[in-house]
């Protein structure tokens, strides 16, 4: 079976810079970077060893900051657009699969899917500053069909004007408990981290989690940015969290089609169709095939993961495997104090 890739499967709508602005924009782009990066708050890295403090938020200072502050001046977005935004470790990878398999649901087969042979971070890319890709075609933004399925863990305050005025993008935002993410995040960047950085510890990891110093941290500030946008704009953006989706998936999915314009009939209802997409978008299902478990999922500008490291146990309260009782009451009492006035509570 051929690997899907959404570029190849595009509208051929032409790319609107010639070659020379390119060059151009990038070089703008760059001095914009150049000039602010020195001017920024230094934080230690997880997977870098430092994050620099951008807009109230955390980053990698590389092709994080790059890629947002591009993303900032020159992303288009397109109407027909779908968003997925969320803190990294919160149920990005499965609802990546699960949007992909709603929306497509008529093109694609349950028995030859592509998300059976295609990573779901291949189906659903991120939002790439394409223009400093060297494979241009593989992260063709302005190529990829539509409706396009992008994801970002850019805050909602850091998102361009463009992306957040106009009412007829979709975003759904996934959250998920802070002491998963914590623990998630800890053991997945320590795969990653560079040899030459000492690991982080677990008691270092939860110092700076619990100052907000994580990638795109403060976790509270994240959530909270959207959880507000939702309150105000609920047609625009809808606010799931992960455990509810553990929960009951098939009122979610169900749910998710009708947000995105996508509703299930009676029809597909009775035939099992959401029940398909749940089953075909399990952690037990995913977490199994050839391609999660064997292949790279390759990201912008070269960088490479094992697409195993993408599906690790996919529980809910993992957490009590790692933290202690003192860690638990201190990361509760913060997100108690952050969400308080918010409505928003962690466990539902
Ligand atoms: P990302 O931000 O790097 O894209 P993301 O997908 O948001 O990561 O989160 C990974 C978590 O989702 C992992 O959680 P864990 O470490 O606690 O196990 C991963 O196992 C979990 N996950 C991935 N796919 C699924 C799925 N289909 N169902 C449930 N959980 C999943």
């Amino acid at each position: 079976m051929a690997t899907f890739q959404p570029s190849l499967e595009c509208d051929n709508i032409s790319n609107i810079h010639s070659e020379q602005t390119d060059s151009d924009l990038i070089q703008k782009a760059d001095e914009r970077y150049r000039e602010t990066l020195p001017n920024l708050p230094k934080g230690k890295g997880w997977m870098t060893q430092h994050l620099v403090q951008y807009q109230g938020f955390w980053v990698n200072p590389d092709a994080a900051l790059k890629n947002l502050m591009w993303i900032q001046d020159h992303f288009k977005p397109r109407p027909t657009d779908i968003f997925l935004a969320s803190f990294p470790k919160s149920g990005t990878t499965w609802l990546k699969a699960l949007i992909f398999a709603i929306v497509n649901r008529t093109r694609y087969g349950f028995a030859d899917h592509p998300l059976l042979t295609t990573g779901p971070h291949d189906c659903f890319p991120f939002l790439y500053a394409h223009l400093y890709e060297k494979d241009r075609s593989r992260f063709d933004l302005d190529g990829f069909p539509s409706p396009r399925l992008l994801s970002s863990h850019i805050p909602y305050a850091s998102l361009p004007n463009s992306m957040t005025d106009n009412q007829s993008y979709r975003f759904i935002y996934i959250c998920r408990d802070p002491k998963d993410v914590l623990v998630s995040t800890w053991l997945f960047m320590n795969k990653l981290r560079p040899k030459e950085l000492a690991p982080l510890s677990l008691e270092e990891a939860f110092e700076l989690f619990c100052q907000g110093i994580s990638p795109y941290g403060p976790f509270w500030d994240h959530v909270l940015g959207y959880w507000r946008a939702s309150l105000e704009t609920p047609e625009k953006i809808l606010f799931l969290k992960y455990e509810e989706l553990k929960k009951e998936p098939f009122v979610i999915v169900k749910s998710l089609g009708e947000f995105l314009g996508y509703p299930f009939s009676l029809e597909e209802e009775s035939k099992g169709v959401v029940e398909e997409i749940v089953k075909l978008c399990s952690f037990e299902n995913l977490s199994n095939l050839e391609v999660n478990r064997t292949s790279v999922q390759k990201f912008s500008k070269g960088a490479t993961v094992d697409n195993r490291h993408f599906f690790r146990e996919g529980k809910v309260g993992d957490w009590k495997n790692y933290l202690t009782a003192e860690m638990v009451e201190r990361l509760d009492e913060i997100t108690y104090h952050n969400l308080l006035a918010s409505g928003l509570l962690f466990p539902s």
